[in-house]
């Protein structure tokens, strides 16, 4: 037996400094650098390593216990020391550190200290960088082997609860930690810092009822959350003449009707669209998960919005640009009908490259569609009105039906000028039904 006295070592211009962690007890082997304990003053923490190897038969100190340099912190057997590494038992269940940690701890008003990066004599701590954690400029207690742990694993000290004595943060609060973030869904994991919404006793204003969503309404409302707050919407407005496009199409209603087709305005629109694709590609495209390229499409895949009993869902009309505005009326027709008595397949609703959201048929003068995430734009089409507009050439006022155009885009994809071109684009289209039969 070899016992040998364990002394605080120069810990620079530390006095009476706190213990807040023992990580040892009596008869603990323990192996040279293993953390023995934490102490921590108003500006500092740091853990203290054991200098060699041993048994430790008796510890003097306690949390709570005041330390200068010098100062005894245990006895220890170091005849023992000679077993091998992998026998040394890891005290308790705190990883050892391997070098010391010193973690500044400024005020909270106060920068960053500059952190010493020459390595000091061995018996010294090795102080190492570590950002200090404030909860509403409150410290958060840990030892700096935890800190350093979640540091690495970039967690957020002051986000964790500590259930360590004095609500000390250990290691276990943060590996919980993580396993509760990594099970989060996507949205709260982006950590937008929403307080949770009210829950509220309606019943206590007047007689309700509470009726479950249907599963597309669950379904689309998810998705229509994380689009709307995940792409930055800009939303422009116009207004387009189509007079002489729905003379056209009355004109062609009759043989519309002989071929077994509804002829609405909404199929003219998609061609509009694909020809405004065409001339404006990166409306046709894709943002890359890594924010870091663009994904062009080729092919013209255009779905609209339909209302159905059960809620909004969005079928698609393949390769747009291959096929007569008939096709079109005629797979709009077929599409809806399906969407409405809930046969529609999976498959139909994949691969848009952009959508149209129509509520012309109903009402209203503009409003602010949702991206169909990954696209990165969505027109919105209200209902056209018959509107007194300023001829130049006759230097009169004239009565055109003017169709409202409401177009989303993604900003982080398109400009505010491309929005405007896109939509002055298909203003031109609609307003001369030539161009749009091109
Ligand atoms: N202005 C004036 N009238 C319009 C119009 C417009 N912009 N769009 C359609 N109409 C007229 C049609 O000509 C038709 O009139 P007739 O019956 O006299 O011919 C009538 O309104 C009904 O049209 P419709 O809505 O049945 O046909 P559509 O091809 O225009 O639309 C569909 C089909 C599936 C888009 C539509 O039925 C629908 O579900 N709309 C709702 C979409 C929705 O909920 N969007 C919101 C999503 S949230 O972003």
């Amino acid at each position: 037996m070899s016992i040998k006295e364990v002394l605080v070592p120069d810990i620079g211009n530390f006095k009476d400094i706190e213990v807040i962690e023992i990580m040892v007890a009596a008869g603990d082997s323990i192996a040279a650098d293993a953390s023995l304990m934490t102490v921590e003053s108003d500006k500092a923490a740091m853990d203290i390593p054991a200098p060699f190897a041993g048994t430790v038969t008796e510890v003097k100190l306690k949390v709570g216990d005041k330390v200068s340099e010098g100062s005894l912190i245990l006895m220890m057997d170091t005849a023992s020391a000679a077993a091998p590494a992998a026998a040394a038992p890891v005290v308790k269940s705190f990883t050892p550190a391997a070098t010391p940690v010193v973690a500044e701890v400024p005020a909270p008003s106060q920068p960053a200290p500059e952190v010493p990066t020459q390595k000091p004599p061995r018996s010294q701590p090795d102080p190492v960088a570590a950002h200090p954690h404030f909860e509403a400029g409150k410290t958060t207690h840990a030892s700096p082997a935890v800190r350093r742990f979640a540091r690495e694993l970039g967690a957020d000290l002051s986000r964790i609860k500590g259930s360590g004595p004095r609500g000390r943060l250990l290691k276990e609060d943060v590996q919980n930690w993580i396993k509760a973030e990594l099970a989060k869904p996507t949205g709260e994991a982006i950590g937008l810092g929403f307080t949770p919404a009210p829950v509220i006793d309606f019943g206590q204003f007047g007689e309700v009822d509470t009726q479950a969503l249907s599963r597309i309404k669950k379904l689309s409302g998810v998705n229509l959350h994380r689009n709307w707050v995940t792409a930055p919407h800009v939303t422009q407005f116009d207004e387009a003449d189509i007079t002489d496009l729905e003379d056209f199409r009355k004109s062609m209603q009759d043989e519309a009707g002989r071929r077994g087709v509804k002829l609405t305005l909404l199929a003219f629109m998609m061609k509009a669209v694909v020809n405004a694709l065409r001339t404006f590609p990166t409306f046709n495209a894709s943002l890359a998960v890594d924010g870091e390229s663009l994904i062009m499409k080729k092919y013209f895949h255009i779905g609209f919005a339909c209302d159905t009993p059960d809620g909004l869902v969005v079928p698609v009309i393949r390769d747009v640009n291959k096929k007569d505005v008939m096709d079109i009326a005629r797979e709009l027709t077929e599409l809806s009908e399906l969407a409405r008595e809930r046969k529609l397949k999976v498959d139909a609703m994949q691969g848009g490259c952009f959508t149209i959201s129509s509520l012309g048929g109903i009402g209203g003068t503009k409003f602010t569609p949702i991206i169909n995430c990954p696209e990165v734009a969505i027109l919105g089409l209200s209902r056209a009105e018959m509107k007194p507009v300023w001829n130049k050439a006759s230097k009169s006022f004239e009565p055109r039906l003017m169709l409202p155009l409401s177009l989303s885009y993604d900003h982080r994809v398109i400009d505010g000028a491309d929005g405007a071109r896109f939509t002055s684009h298909l203003r031109l289209m609609l307003s001369d039904v030539r161009r749009l039969l091109l």
